[in-house]
């Protein structure tokens, strides 16, 4: 353990990891015994029945796209805090926490109930253990899901459902990522969350089964949550795209004493609220380009004196429709942002059929 004044302080911090067994672990490196939570992409790897014994770990159904970093078959974004406490669960959620920040996550894999309604049930667990734990500031969500653009029988509770048809059958349908933005506002409403004040980062991504895989980054500050001025904020995308605008601001910066993390959302080639370049994956991810850089002047316009958020430097999580698209996508990222680039490709659905890629990026500066 290192005895340091600043480290003694709970601080939020991410890293990446190839493999969780013991033999890879070092006494510099935190393990990820000690993670507030994990992400895992692509092949489980060894080890991770005990990891989830030990620390919330989600895994995500969802294949890696070679080449990358270390070229394994899997991959891991591990959360970190200060001594977080054991292994606790709420309601089916696992989560872990530090005293400063609190990570959870809850797959729901139930076919019977839609997902609107999955969608409630989860963020409704979510904030009632965020009251109840006084982690009260959502910072980030993961949304993953199954069969994301399948027309789905709209829950009987929907606008438009006639709340007598007990046969699902009889009801309208409606797609299942637009169901989602139902129930997860829902939940938001029910918690008297109001959302352009509240609406955390996330992502939002397909996936071809595995049901609806949630996890959460929460703390005790306010994280200070910034809008794209090229962009219509997603929390007010007009009804074209769905019943319900989709709750989640396009970055949040969690300003620690010592420590900034920033958290940007699932970004892709929107302007205003319309989708450009379609059929286009190079000039898709030249635009997504430009929209993550503004995020990161916005960012870095609330950072003290000093402090600078760079593109190429932050972690670039980038998922792509067809997997035969993520040369050029790689090549277009290399271009605009050069060639030490921290990436990572996945083959996802991104949430409007018209997109092929989305990019979402995490940095933390480098002092305290
Ligand atoms: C977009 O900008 C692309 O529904 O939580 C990105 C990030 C997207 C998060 C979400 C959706 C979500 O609208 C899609």
């Amino acid at each position: 353990m290192n005895n340091t004044p600043s480290s003694a302080a709970p601080k939020l911090a991410f890293t990446q990891v190839h493999r969780l067994e013991p033999a890879q672990e070092s006494a510099q490196k935190p393990t990820w015994a000690q993670g507030l939570g994990l992400i895992w992409f692509g092949q489980k790897p060894a080890g991770w029945a005990e990891a989830q014994t030990i620390l919330p770990a989600m895994a995500v159904p969802l294949p890696l796209i070679l080449p990358h970093a270390g070229d394994a078959a899997g991959l891991g974004e591990l959360w970190l805090g200060h001594a977080p406490g054991a292994l606790q669960m709420f309601e089916g959620i696992r989560f872990r926490c530090d005293g400063h920040s609190l990570f959870g996550v809850l797959t729901l894999d139930d076919s019977a109930t839609g997902l609107q309604d999955q969608a409630r049930t989860a963020y409704d667990r979510m904030f009632r253990l965020l009251a109840k734990t006084g982690y009260s500031q959502l910072w980030r969500t993961w949304n993953f899901i199954e069969a994301i653009h399948a027309q789905e029988p709209v829950s009987a509770t929907a606008p438009g459902a006639n709340p007598t048809a007990d046969n699902p059958s009889e009801r309208p349908t409606l797609e299942r990522y637009r169901q989602f933005n139902l129930g997860r506002q829902a939940a938001f409403d029910a918690f008297a969350q109001s959302v352009p004040q509240t609406a955390p980062a996330a992502c939002a991504l397909g996936m071809p089964d595995g049901g609806y895989c949630f996890a959460f980054l929460a703390g005790k500050i306010p994280p200070i949550l910034l809008e794209n001025p090229r962009q219509t904020s997603a929390y007010h995308y007009p009804a074209i795209y769905g019943p319900q605008s989709p709750s989640f601001s396009r970055a949040a910066l969690i300003l620690q004493p010592t420590h900034a993390v920033l958290l940007i959302s699932g970004t892709a080639s929107i302007v205003g609220h319309e989708s450009r370049h379609v059929g286009n994956v190079r000039a898709q991810t030249r635009e997504t380009i430009t929209n993550l850089s503004e995020i990161v002047a916005q960012a870095n316009d609330r950072l003290p004196e000093g402090e600078r958020f760079t593109l190429s430097k932050l972690h670039l999580r980038v998922y792509v429709r067809h997997p035969e698209d993520a040369d050029a996508v790689r090549r277009e990222l290399r271009v605009c942002l050069g060639k030490q680039l921290n990436l990572c490709f996945i083959k996802a659905d991104v949430c409007r059929q018209e997109l092929l890629v989305e990019i979402e990026a995490s940095g933390q500066s480098l002092c305290g």
